[in-house]
């Protein structure tokens, strides 16, 4: 409350500056609004996804199955894991690992299953900047579809206790 009330309604007449502040403004925010729903879908910037409820434990154990279904191989006791083009693959993400090792192939498309073991991690794919948030109890879906050949690091991008720098992983597109 005012100590004493202003003479005339303060705002009335506008002034001509206060117009056109008040017009560039509005439009604006209505250019913002449509720009924001139609960057939603013609941006490319949003993953195809679903989400799933899951316990870690039932997490643990499909990854493991699939693990040990489609392993090719070994580095340094991490699994290499080539899965079916077109298939599921699976990443554990827990204190400190992405786990296994992928070997996807270029242009075919994966139902990738993301989920953590124990707290959230944030997983970076780079060098393309792809950047996703992965939480235990929930099997993060996304299709991804690899459209560049090459060996892409995985890195963890959300701070999870002293071994946060050491969490690193692979995936590996062939041609
Ligand atoms: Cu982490």
């Amino acid at each position: 409350m005012s100590i004493s009330a202003p003479e005339r309604i303060w705002w009335r007449p506008l002034a001509k500056e206060e117009k056109i502040w008040v017009i560039v403004a509005l439009c604006w925010a209505i250019f913002m609004f449509i720009f924001m729903i139609a960057w939603h879908g013609a941006g490319r910037q949003n993953n195809p996804s679903t989400t799933y409820r899951i316990t870690p434990a039932v997490f643990a154990q499909e990854a493991n199955d699939f693990i040990a279904k489609y392993k090719v191989g070994e580095d340094k006791g991490r699994a290499i894991v080539a899965p079916p083009a077109g298939g599921d693959a699976y990443l554990i993400s827990r204190l400190w690992s992405f786990d296994p090792i992928l070997v996807l192939k270029k242009g075919e498309r994966y139902r990738l299953h993301l989920s953590s073991l124990d707290l959230q991690h944030g997983l970076s794919i780079q060098p393309m900047n792809l950047n996703l948030q992965i939480l235990p109890g929930y099997d993060f879906v996304v299709n991804i579809t690899p459209t560049e050949a090459g060996e892409f690091s995985l890195i963890c991008n959300e701070y999870c206790g002293i071994g946060h720098h050491k969490m690193v992983g692979k995936i590996i597109v062939k041609e």
